[in-house]
């Protein structure tokens, strides 16, 4: 079997497991070949530590996409995650332009926010802007605030299952996404109120599938990426859009509760490594 090729395009946190170093285990792990575009280069991520290096990375970024272009290079999916700055996304866009045919898969993971917040760098106009982005994507897979951002709607942390059901309808019929999974969706889970999962709408299949595991209490840096990085490992093997989020819900979640229990300081990532033999040989074989 062939093996799918995703260009990935996040930042390089060196320390704090996100962005590149979770894209690339997870999507190695799951016998799909991660290349990559780094956005930016950081000591660390930006959520809880402070005075952390940051080199933009935006001037290798069309040189680097105009080599590929040139090797005649093509890529399964292009997922993109953190990027440095609001004109980075205009370079993004370029390279999806260049890069991407009608086969490639473009899954947009609109990092900028969560917990009501932006994250520290970004701009008030930097959610309209990203906006234009996943507008060019398959799929998106925003978390409740950063879906509240695009859609310029109050974040609600605890939506009821009728607003979960038209977020995720205005995030593909108002942005122009082609399906999507929302993330932090707790409260209208079949599995009750302390459940934590996410919520998928594919508009082509008409119906809502939630996927949800025990709420651990704290916040887990980190765990969007993780979570979306497994959703595309399912989806490139073949999964349908309701399994892969189950399976990421569910990779995700054990990391989780191992972290919680590991007792160690949230900002440094989740522990997914113990988990990712058995995610990889599961989502290629579909065990
Ligand atoms: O996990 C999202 C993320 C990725 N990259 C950087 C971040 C964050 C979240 O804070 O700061 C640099």
């Amino acid at each position: 079997m062939k093996t799918p090729r995703v260009l990935a395009i996040h930042d390089i946190s060196g320390v704090g497991r996100c962005s590149l170093t979770v894209a690339l285990p997870v999507l190695s792990a799951a016998g799909i070949e991660c290349s990559v575009l780094p956005t930016a280069v950081l000591s660390t991520h930006t959520g809880e530590f402070e005075d952390y290096t940051f080199r933009d990375l935006s001037e290798d970024i069309l040189p680097m996409a105009q080599h590929w272009k040139s090797l005649d290079l093509k890529f399964d999916a292009i997922y993109t995650g953190y990027l440095a700055s609001f004109e980075q996304v205009e370079l993004i866009k370029q390279v999806i332009n260049l890069l991407a045919d009608d086969d490639t898969f473009i899954v947009v993971d609109p990092v900028m926010a969560d917990l009501g917040e932006l994250y520290p760098g970004f701009s008030k106009d930097y959610p309209a802007q990203m906006r234009t982005l996943c507008a060019q994507a398959n799929l998106i897979v925003p978390n409740l605030t950063e879906a509240a951002l695009l859609l310029e709607r109050d974040y609600d942390p605890n939506p009821n299952s009728d607003t979960v059901k038209d977020i995720l309808r205005s995030l593909c019929t108002d942005i122009g996404a082609q399906s999507a999974v929302l993330t932090g969706v707790s409260s209208c889970s079949p599995n009750g109120s302390d459940s934590l999962g996410a919520a998928s709408y594919d508009p082509k299949l008409a119906e809502i599938f939630y996927a949800g595991q025990a709420r651990a209490s704290g916040m887990y840096h980190g765990s969007g990426d993780l979570f979306c990085s497994a959703l595309l490992a399912g989806l490139l093997n073949g999964h349908s859009l309701e399994e892969a989020t189950k399976r990421a819900v569910n990779f995700t979640a054990e990391a989780v509760q191992r972290t919680f229990r590991a007792g160690v300081e949230t900002k440094y990532g989740l522990l997914f490594e113990a988990g990712l033999a058995r995610f990889g040989t599961q989502s290629v074989l579909g065990g």
